[in-house]
């Protein structure tokens, strides 16, 4: 045990990058996937249970937890690990990108950004200083610098200025994070899909210094295509010895291309709100257990699975529960969501150390084609 985090790589295939992060909490596997816990749970899952998905670390939000309960009150009660009772590693997301897209009546500042709360209206304000003071109350492992990201399509100077901003307050977050042994402090570039902007991003969060790199401000409505040519070149910017960690991406094609394109670590919500609206995602592709087709269909929901959906319910009965909005409905396809998730970070980890990805992301690939039958 350290007292730092270190990252060490154990195998490269292509651009792709097999590794470890090591934290005071254990370990994460690299590529890694977070499962999203918003307001200190992933929604319908004990917390054992996203452990026994596989999942090694899960993100946590300043917008949400600020509103409600506060972070002073998680602070009082001994923080965020011991609140939801996860006892491994939580990065938190600083709050900026949630006031842009929850947020009401938004008002952005060189100094930071005064908002309205979704829940009750209620004034609040986030700055660099306030965002590090909060995830240091929450006690998040990896706290990341409060950032600012326009939606896109944006004007190139729209995202120039906003990048700039974004700079002077990872510039700030840093300063106000200090020196916390223990806890790791992430930059996060921007700059839109320009490349030049992207650069100047990287090289200011560079000179700055980081314990690891976010990609942020794609999967903003700029489709795959757009997002994978940026993505071709953004990874590359960042250092080398460093986690690279693409923020809210994304569906599993989406996550094997930035694999691919030297991705360390990702989160997104989609594994786990797709299981509350009846939607799996399989080897096979997506499957709506909602679909009258599976009425009838005592098969498992995806035979290569040994999650407890698949182990020991079939398609009509994981149909019938969604259909009728039972609790268990949302469980269960959460569960496998993440199980999923889990397992094709696993697969991508074990291609990459044997130096077989490209062959493994052909499969993948034919899998996906052959679709649900
Ligand atoms: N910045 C922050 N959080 C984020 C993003 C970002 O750009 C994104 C973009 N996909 C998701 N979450 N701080
Ligand atoms: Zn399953």
């Amino acid at each position: 045990m350290t007292d730092r985090i270190s990252f060490h790589l154990d195998a490269t295939d292509g651009k792709a990058r097999t590794g470890k992060i090591q934290t005071t909490r254990g370990a994460i596997r690299t590529p890694a996937f977070m499962p999203v816990g918003t307001a200190a749970t992933v929604k319908g899952m004990m917390p054992e249970s996203v452990r026994a998905t596989g999942a090694d670390i899960l993100l946590g939000n300043t917008y949400h937890l600020m509103l409600r309960p506060t972070a002073e009150r998680i602070a009082r009660l001994g923080g965020l690990h011991g609140f939801m009772n996860w006892d491994g590693p939580i990065l938190t997301d600083s709050g900026g990108f949630q006031v842009m897209s929850l947020g009401a009546l938004r008002k952005l500042d060189e100094d930071g950004v005064t908002f309205k709360s979704h829940i009750d209206g209620s004034k609040h304000r986030l700055t660099p200083e306030r965002s590090m003071e909060i995830q240091a109350l929450l006690g998040s492992d990896i706290v990341m610098c409060f950032d600012e990201c326009p939606a896109l399509p944006a004007d190139r100077d729209r995202i120039a200025t906003s990048m700039e901003l974004s700079m002077r307050w990872a510039k700030r977050s840093k300063t106000a994070f200090g020196d916390r042994p223990g806890h790791a402090l992430f930059g996060i570039q921007q700059g839109g899909l320009e490349q030049d902007l992207r650069a100047q991003s990287a090289d200011a969060l560079r000179d700055i210094g980081f314990d690891g790199y976010a990609i942020g401000g794609l999967a903003v409505g700029e489709g795959q295509a757009a997002m994978f040519d940026c993505l071709d070149y953004a990874p590359d910017q960042l250092p080398v010895d460093r986690p690279r960690y693409l923020m809210g991406v994304g569906k599993p094609d989406d996550i094997v291309g930035a694999v691919a394109r030297g991705v360390d670590m990702m989160d997104c919500v989609l594994p786990s709100r797709s299981g509350r609206t009846g939607q799996a995602f399989t080897r096979r592709g997506v499957v709506n257990i909602r679909n009258a087709r599976h009425a009838d269909d005592p098969r498992p929901l995806d035979a290569e699975c040994a999650c407890p959906a698949c182990s020991s319910y079939s398609r009509a009965y994981l149909h019938h529960v969604s259909r009728s909005k039972e609790m268990i409905a949302g469980m269960l396809l959460t569960w496998h969501n993440l199980h999923y998730y889990q397992d094709l970070m696993a697969g991508m980890r074990g291609a990459i150390a044997a130096g077989t990805f490209d062959a493994w992301q052909a499969v993948f690939h034919a899998r996906r084609a052959e679709g649900d039958v």
